[in-house]
């Protein structure tokens, strides 16, 4: 099946004809094939999308009736959640109650930025008290203007709705380029944008690759806004790329998150929220915990438990029932994480795991691996491997995981356990990363604010955090009249 790209409100073909493969990760077999993007499509969208941002209807309605348009697309996303679910499978490889689990999510940031834009409607215009007399001042919220919003593989469905429902929720326009790995269920956003009424032009949906569709995106002078979640090496060009025209960038990058566990965690509640926290979606997750530091009384015993749990995982194809752990995203990826390991065997002691799971050679399948012994210099310890790969370390005190905790450029995420909640909450706070979770691990909330310290990015999404991503603030004064000024006409 060949998918077109979503420009002003129709599905066409590539300017250039060209498409490209969409591959099954569970069989390396490719199954679809998607129009491949390039600078002339993105062209044709920014125009589209400049032009309904500049004369269409979309930002002058009121909030309450973009809301109408954004809740009937929640709503259409979760009458059709298993059959998306089911691409995202396909897609992505993930199991599938962890894709519908993605789409329920979606469906709901949907419904979550339809009552923020409602509640623009108020709370757009602020009244500013002046020390001066003679003059009123307020500020009004407004659209940033056309969104280009570049998402990756690891959560496709999720990550369009992270971008496209608040800049629309704001009133913006948007063109969005899918990864080339996942492109499936975000261009189906655009009819399911389409039947719900959003005028044409508002959402525009390019698939292609980097180079070829991501990077005239970030160059075209039509754009006025940047929002990026993917790799650092990417978040950089695109930073710099804005840096030309001062595009406003907000960037979600990745991270190598550490989790905490104090010896008065019990064993299994630690054993539970590390196999989630880095097994989870593949391991493929931005906020993974992937270092994990124990205190040295309950290390030994930990680990044991850990290691007995992470091989009962069951890995297998995501509609399997039962399977926790899917294929990687793709036979590159595949690569690059067994590449990972392989240096991890030479700077460390492989715990369990490390090779491809016997009978499933066809796909991009990984054990679920854990690392033990390494040094706090090495490679393995401090990048970022997006995979189920995990890192563990025993600490003496609490300054000492303080500080192992925070050698790091990356500061996306953290996660502490502890049965003492004052500790939890002080170590929490000396944690230099945006998302803390305290006796647990990854669970994430629409309203809570998503985004890192460091390396790891810049802004926050979600929540109200995530709209104001997509707003401009402007200042409106105005002079009485009726009072004096005169500074150059002094009669
Ligand atoms: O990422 P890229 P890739 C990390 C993870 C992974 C690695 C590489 O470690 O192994 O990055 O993955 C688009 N201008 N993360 O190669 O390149 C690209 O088409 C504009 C962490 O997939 O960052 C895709 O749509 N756009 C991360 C998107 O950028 C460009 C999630 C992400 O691709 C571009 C994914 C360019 N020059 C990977 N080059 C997280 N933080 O969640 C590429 N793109």
């Amino acid at each position: 099946m060949t998918h077109q790209l979503f420009i002003d409100g129709a599905y066409c073909d590539a300017a250039s004809g060209q498409v490209f493969d969409v591959v099954d990760p569970s069989n390396r077999q490719v199954f679809a094939q998607v129009a491949r993007g390039g600078a002339e499509d993105i062209d044709r969208a920014v125009t589209a999308a400049r032009r309904a941002f500049d004369h269409g209807p979309w930002p002058r309605m009121s909030g309450a009736e973009r809301a109408a348009v954004l809740r009937r697309m929640g709503d259409t996303i979760a009458a059709r959640r298993d059959e998306l679910a089911r691409v995202e499978v396909q897609d992505n490889g993930k199991p599938l109650p962890e894709a519908l689990w993605d789409i329920d999510d979606t469906a709901g940031v949907f419904h979550f930025y339809a009552d923020l834009a409602e509640r623009l409607d108020n709370a757009a215009v602020q009244d500013i008290t002046l020390s001066v007399e003679g003059f009123t001042s307020k500020a009004v919220k407004e659209p940033v203007g056309v969104a280009g919003a570049i998402i990756p593989w690891n959560f496709p469905m999720l990550m369009a709705s992270w971008k496209v429902a608040p800049a629309l929720a704001a009133g913006c326009t948007v063109v969005l380029k899918p990864s080339e790995l996942t492109p499936l269920t975000a261009l189906e956003l655009g009819r399911i944008a389409a039947d719900a009424g959003l005028p044409a032009g508002a959402l525009n949906i390019v698939t292609g690759f980097g180079p070829e569709a991501g990077q005239p995106l970030t160059e075209h002078p039509g754009v006025d806004k940047l929002a990026f979640t993917g790799s650092v090496p990417t978040g950089s060009r695109i930073m710099a790329t804005a840096a030309r025209d001062i595009k406003t960038v907000s960037l979600e990058l990745g991270g190598k998150s550490p989790l905490v566990v104090f010896a008065d965690t019990p064993i299994d509640e630690a054993v539970e929220w590390i196999l989630f926290g880095i097994f989870w979606n593949q391991g493929e997750v931005c906020s993974a915990t992937s270092r994990v530091l124990v205190e040295a009384p309950i290390y030994d015993a930990l680990l044991a438990r850990l290691t007995e749990e992470a091989q009962k995982i069951r890995i297998g194809h995501g509609l399997q029932d039962g399977v926790l752990l899917g294929p990687l995203v793709s036979p590159s990826q595949h690569e690059k994480v067994l590449a990972a390991i392989k240096r991890g065997k030479a700077e460390g002691r492989l715990v369990t795991g490390g090779g491809v799971p016997e009978g499933l050679e066809a796909g991009c399948y990984i054990q679920p691996t854990i690392f033990a012994d390494m040094a706090e210099d090495s490679w393995i310890w401090r990048e970022e491997i997006f995979g189920p790969v995990v890192c563990i370390k025993p600490f003496t005190s609490e300054a000492d995981a303080i500080r192992m905790a925070n050698d790091s450029r990356f500061g996306l995420a953290a996660a502490v356990m502890s049965a003492d909640l004052d500790r939890a909450e002080r170590v929490a706070r000396a944690f230099r990363a945006g998302i803390v979770w305290i006796n647990c691990s990854q669970p994430t909330f629409t309203e809570a604010p998503w985004g890192g310290y460091k390396q790891s990015g810049i802004g926050r999404e979600l929540g109200e955090w995530g709209l104001n991503n997509y707003l401009e603030t402007k200042q409106i004064t105005t002079w009485d009249r009726h009072r004096p000024w005169g500074w150059y006409l002094k009669d």
